[in-house]
């Protein structure tokens, strides 16, 4: 059974429920793996009221017996505290036709959100219908499956961190520091910096885009380590490891560009200054890049391609960066039409963050880990974890042979 997942859940309703197939039996996971990482989606300075509401935790369902999975669907939910305050206005069962419900029909869409096309494509006549499942409040679910595939790749060595590089016009200047130092940084600081230098600086410039009524967007860089040479495919267009993690960053509500190693900057160079040269020491582990993975001896000493060749990982690390536009719920709305009226208004406001950028960064390390952990079990899939260690064991001996 190929490894999947869907998540449900309305950002004003319920719960969020995340069902993950295709997981092998015998993998420990603990409440405790899932809600470490929903607390560090939900950290991060510029976040608006509604953080300050929802505590996110998993509920486990189905799929786990004594901690450990059992092969059947994982069923993990996360409760949403902001229903309480929503009862009425978002039953799922019901008329909807209370004075009260309709004096918060939404008729003017927000310009850069889903209120727009939307409405048009299903048909509706308020918008709420569209932007609560649009919201990004769906990112604590997709993190919690993502948290379960991280859970499965450290079994392996395999390791996925995340820090913000550029936030609001910002840079972030990581150069000369180890992934492990990044790593540590942003996760102890607000803005998932991997360098705490330039905090105040980050810091007055959210402030700023709050007090003018404004959002800002950023770009984050999420990496992974440890992999071994041949996951993904040059063989189905369909099983290009770089086209299936771009598009996963690019499903990340707000995502606007994606770049893996080099990315664009790569196109206005030329190829002798591109591409990293094949170097072969079985013993020099010292040479190695950090965070290489398994190669069997071949080594770079340079990683534009971030750590992807042909669709397939090369063994260096994963390097994909992203850029999420501003959030487009603005203090001061842009100009819009009342899809009723068909006058002019300024958008709607409804409450929102100044920025989410390090949320989107932790939301990336979950689906970057989620399409890895499905490109290894292509390779070395099996029933049970023991099967998946013996097939990877068997390549790493493999590979000790080329
Ligand atoms: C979001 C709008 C805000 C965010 C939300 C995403 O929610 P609300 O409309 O309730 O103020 O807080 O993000 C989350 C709830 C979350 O958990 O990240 C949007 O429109 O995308």
């Amino acid at each position: 059974m190929a490894l999947h997942y869907v998540t449900a859940g309305e950002t004003h309703g319920p719960q969020l429920t995340a069902i993950v197939t295709g997981l092998p039996a015998g993998l420990s996971v603990t409440a405790d793996d899932i809600n470490r990482d929903l607390a560090r989606r939900q950290a991060g300075y510029g976040r608006g009221k509604r953080m300050a509401i929802e505590h996110d935790r998993v509920q486990f369902q189905s799929g786990l017996r004594f901690g450990r999975t059992l092969g059947s669907p994982l069923a993990m939910v996360i409760e949403n505290r902001d229903w309480a305050n929503w009862q009425g206005i978002m039953a799922l069962e019901g008329r909807g036709d209370s004075d009260a419900t309709r004096a918060r029909i939404i008729t003017r869409p927000r310009p850069g959100h889903a209120d727009l096309p939307g409405v048009l494509k299903w048909h509706q006549h308020d918008a709420r219908n569209v932007l609560e499942r649009a919201s990004a409040r769906e990112t604590a679910a997709r993190v919690a499956v993502g948290a379960v595939a991280r859970r499965f790749l450290a079994e392996f060595g395999i390791r996925v961190f995340s820090h913000v590089v550029h936030l609001g016009g910002i840079p972030i200047d990581c150069a000369g520091l180890t992934y492990a130092a990044i790593a540590e940084a942003a996760d102890a600081s607000p803005f998932r910096a991997g360098n705490a230098a330039c905090e105040d600086l980050l810091k007055a410039r959210v402030d700023r885009a709050a007090e003018e009524g404004d959002t800002l967007g950023g770009i984050f860089e999420v990496v992974a380590t440890g992999l071994p040479a041949g996951l993904g495919s040059c063989m189905e267009s369909a099983g290009r490891l770089d086209g299936r993690l771009a598009g996963a960053v690019m499903s990340i509500q707000g995502i606007k560009g994606v770049e893996i190693g080099l990315g664009f900057e790569g196109a206005r160079l030329p190829g002798s200054r591109v591409h990293d040269p094949i170097f072969f020491d079985r013993e020099r582990e010292e040479r190695y890049l950090e965070g290489h993975g398994f190669t069997g001896g071949y080594f770079r000493t340079s990683n534009n391609a971030g750590g992807l060749e042909g669709g397939m990982t090369n063994g260096e690390p994963i390097v994909i960066r992203a850029a999420m536009k501003p959030i487009a719920t603005l203090g001061r709305p842009l100009p819009s039409v009342d899809f009723v009226t068909k006058e002019p208004f300024h958008a709607a406001h409804e409450r929102s963050d100044v920025c989410a950028v390090p949320a989107a960064a932790v939301v990336g390390e979950a689906v970057v880990a989620f399409v890895l952990a499905q490109a290894f079990l292509e390779k070395f899939g099996g029933d049970h974890m023991d099967e998946v260690s013996a097939a990877f064991e068997r390549y790493l001996q493999y590979l000790n042979t080329r």
